[in-house]
């Protein structure tokens, strides 16, 4: 995403998934029958056994402590994943690629940079502000933001503006049922997110070559943010959230290219104006406020109408076709009637 230009031919060691992790998983598969691939994967798997994964190492969860509260909060998830659109029937992306391959700028720019940088990430204490145009706003602590929400498994496709995708697995729960508990009032027209600020745990945020303006910042029309689809994750592959996935808690939007999905929220903020977004901010002209997925507008440096779909490997480039939403429109496009797309980008 940053503006680095680099030869198609130039693929980084980063980008590469060892043979070895993708032919294991594929073993496995074949192990259990050969029938756990794609659709009938998400039929026959339980809850539990959507935490397994045959090369999951636990050493990535980057923690330093799990709370207890949370353990068992994520034990009493709903036992079957629901169907539909929140069960994509792509095959998962392995543990440990969604685990080393990620986008987390306060540790780092290089894809390996979060997973290597994010050693004993601290996420107890954790406090959630809750501010502007509603009728509760205050400062939460992780555990009463999560107290009434029953925890589920969610399979999502997340596709980055970079042209690569994974489909993850998620643990959490709708946007929406959390935002109405703080009754937000008629001029909450935006709702606008921002990633903790602390040096201490993010080595970039004091880094004075940083680009970024911390904190990271997000937001969403309310209506979006309403919308089911929209999740507040905490965990992924049945297990807590990884530092580098964004732990404790994180936005998914599965329809919008993947900056939306901003990591380790702090803050959560009604708004009657257009709040600004990180990406945005640097380079208006590439990236916008909607960013949602959209094979047909390109990026000016590079095409939007296909994606690497991890893992790959030299001999298994795994390149697909973008769709549009990113395989939700039907659930989603509504949202957009009348709007052009190609402004709106
Ligand atoms: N705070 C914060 N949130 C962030 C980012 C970031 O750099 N900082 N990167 C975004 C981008 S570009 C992507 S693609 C996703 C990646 O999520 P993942 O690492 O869990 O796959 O996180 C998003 N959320
Ligand atoms: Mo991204």
């Amino acid at each position: 995403m940053l503006i680095k230009t680099r030869k198609a031919s130039d693929i980084p060691s980063s980008e590469i998934t060892p043979a070895s992790v993708y032919f294991s998983r594929r073993d496995f598969m074949r192990g259990v029958g050969g029938i756990a691939i794609g659709s009938a994967a998400g039929v026959l798997m339980s809850g539990d056994a959507m935490a397994e994964d045959a090369n999951r190492s636990p050493a990535l969860l980057n923690l330093a402590s799990k709370p207890a509260w949370l353990v068992q909060k994520i034990s009493q998830r709903k036992p079957a994943p629901p169907s539909g659109p929140f069960a994509a029937a792509d095959e998962k992306t392995p543990f440990n690629d969604a685990t080393t391959y990620n986008n987390f700028y306060e540790f780092g720019t290089d894809k390996t940079d979060p997973s290597s940088r994010a050693k004993n990430f601290a996420i107890d204490p954790w406090s959630v502000e809750i501010a502007g145009e509603c009728n509760k706003p205050g400062k939460y602590t992780l555990e009463d933001i999560l107290k009434p929400h029953t925890l589920e498994d969610r399979v999502y496709r997340l596709r980055c503006v970079e042209a690569w995708s994974m489909v993850i697995p998620w643990v959490g729960f709708s946007l929406g049922d959390l935002l109405k508990r703080f009754e937000p009032n008629g001029n909450a027209k935006f709702v606008e997110f921002q990633t903790l600020q602390d040096p201490k745990q993010f080595p970039e945020q004091s880094s004075r070559f940083a680009t970024i303006h911390w904190p990271y910042m997000e937001g969403l029309r309310m209506d979006e943010a309403m919308h089911p689809l929209a999740m507040m994750a905490v965990g992924l592959y049945g297990d807590a959230m990884p530092a580098q996935n964004g732990a404790p808690i994180r936005l998914v939007v599965p329809w919008k290219y993947g900056f939306k999905s901003i990591k380790s929220i702090v803050r959560i903020r009604f708004r009657s104006e257009m709040p600004t977004n990180t990406w945005k901010d640097l380079q208006p002209s590439e990236y916008g406020f909607y960013a949602n997925v959209n094979p047909a507008v390109n990026h000016p440096r590079w095409s939007q109408a296909t994606e690497r779909r991890l893992p790959t490997s030299l001999f298994m480039p795994h390149r697909i076709e973008t769709k549009p939403f990113n395989g939700y429109a039907d659930e989603v496009e509504s949202l957009y009637a009348g709007m052009d797309l190609r402004k709106n980008y």
